[in-house]
């Protein structure tokens, strides 16, 4: 991953994000903790250049009369994607605009809230000619919380090709650069923020109401991790303090959020938990390795392998983290996103995005709808670790994926098992490593 030129390449960022700021530095921190070293955080991130800021006068000359307005975000859309579309949308439509948000794919069922998802057009839900020709008529097209249009699947050729004046507003590493109208801050704690200061910037602050004030916490609030990642600056409480001023409640939008688990999810994480948790003091590894029937068994919903990772790391002394699940893709094969996709490691179920809990849902253990015959077998691969042991390398040379030092993702097309004993047999030569990562 590292040039020559120290800089870091990071093409292979397919994970969904939101991450980079959040469950990278966590670790750093852990390791400046341990070590006592007074290095920022930020040190240690490549060098890149940390923003560039939009042609204001420029953007409010091309806001300036109603234009056709088509709001895009990245694969698998967490709260920050979401939630800083739907901000920027309902902002736009006030101004005038027709408006129009297109995922790439679905999103976890407990983002249904966010004001104007009724309206969100899912690309891989038969949107596909529909989406195309609402890209191909666009005036302006704004990419928000991705830096790279292969994070949005097909869409991203169509985008591309569109003749649309392109806004990116995104707080990820090292932008692809297709836009004309740049909002880029790796700094910000998420897109969100970047979208409440953008609307402040073109003069409309009052126009910042409860729903998209909503929209825009739900990214600040996820994106930071609680408001405990080192991205947590003073800004973002003094925004959030102004958001509470305008009447956004904080806590219903977090009990939206966090609260909102359906109880299959939560029974397949406690039998994951307590069936499936395989740690290996001798490796300081912990791992779990799920097979697609015990997804379908637990009704497993996109979103609801997040995080799962996180807690293998979370064990005392374990510095690698892996979660193994044999998924069964259609029959596209895997996406380019989901090729170095870590936490995205789900299996491509229903829909879910409008459901209240168990709305869509069948009972559990009918196996989902859905390609079967031409479904491709593959197996996901999410890790994660502290300190200075990286899972980049690791997922690289033997994983076919990549990502970052601490967050990375990897595929095989081996079965579950024989995966499981490839990443077994491995783990001799990388002993001495794992033992002494601070
Ligand atoms: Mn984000």
């Amino acid at each position: 991953m590292e040039t020559a030129s120290g800089r870091a390449s990071w093409d292979k960022i397919g994970w969904d994000d939101g991450l980079v700021l959040c469950e990278i530095l966590p670790s750093f921190v852990g390791q400046i903790k341990k070590t006592g070293a007074k290095i920022a955080p930020t040190a240690l991130l490549p060098r890149v250049q940390p923003h560039s800021m939009l042609d204001l006068p420029a953007f409010k000359e091309l806001l300036s009369s109603p234009k056709q307005i088509v709001i895009t975000t990245h694969h698998k859309p967490d709260a920050d994607a979401l939630g800083s579309s739907l901000a920027w949308a309902g902002y736009l439509k006030k101004k005038g605009h027709r408006v129009h948000v297109i995922t790439p794919t679905d999103y976890p069922r407990f983002l249904a809230w966010m004001h104007g998802n009724e309206e969100v057009i899912v690309f891989n839900e038969g949107n596909e000619q529909q989406s195309a020709q609402l890209v191909r008529e666009a005036d302006v097209i704004c990419c928000l919380d991705f830096s790279s249009l292969k994070r949005i699947n097909e869409l991203g050729g169509i985008v591309r090709e569109a003749k649309a004046r392109k806004v990116l507003i995104d707080h990820h590493l090292e932008p692809e650069h297709f836009a004309e109208f740049e909002l880029w801050d790796i700094k910000a704690a998420a897109t969100a923020q970047l979208v409440y200061e953008l609307i402040g910037q073109l003069g409309d602050h009052r126009e910042i109401d409860v729903p998209i004030g909503e929209c825009i916490y739900a990214g600040i609030m996820t994106d930071t991790g609680s408001f405990r990642h080192p991205s947590t600056t003073q800004k973002v409480h003094l925004i959030s303090a102004e958001l509470i001023g305008l009447g956004v409640q904080t806590n219903k939008v977090h009990r939206l959020v966090y609260d909102n688990n359906t109880e299959a999810k939560l029974r397949f994480l406690g039998f994951v938990l307590m069936e499936k948790l395989v740690v290996l003091p001798e490796f300081r590894t912990a791992y779990f390795a799920i097979r697609s029937e015990e997804l379908i068994r637990y009704d497993s919903q996109t979103g609801d392998t997040e995080g799962l990772v996180n807690y293998a790391l979370s064990i005392e002394n374990v510095v690698m983290a892996v979660v193994i699940i044999d998924r069964t893709d259609g029959a596209a094969g895997p996406s380019p996103a989901d090729r170095f996709g870590g936490p995205a490691a789900e299996p491509p179920l229903r829909s879910n995005r409008t459901g209240g809990p168990a709305a869509n849902s069948g009972p559990v253990g009918v196996p989902a709808e859905g390609p079967s015959l031409s479904a491709v077998r593959s197996v996901k691969l999410s890790f994660r670790s502290s300190g200075d042991f990286s899972v980049n390398d690791f997922a690289r040379q033997h994983f076919d994926g990549g990502g970052h030092r601490n967050a990375a993702g990897g595929r095989s097309e081996l079965t579950l098992d024989e995966t499981v004993q490839r990443f077994l047999s491995l783990l001799p030569e990388y002993r001495e490593q794992l033992l002494r990562t601070q």
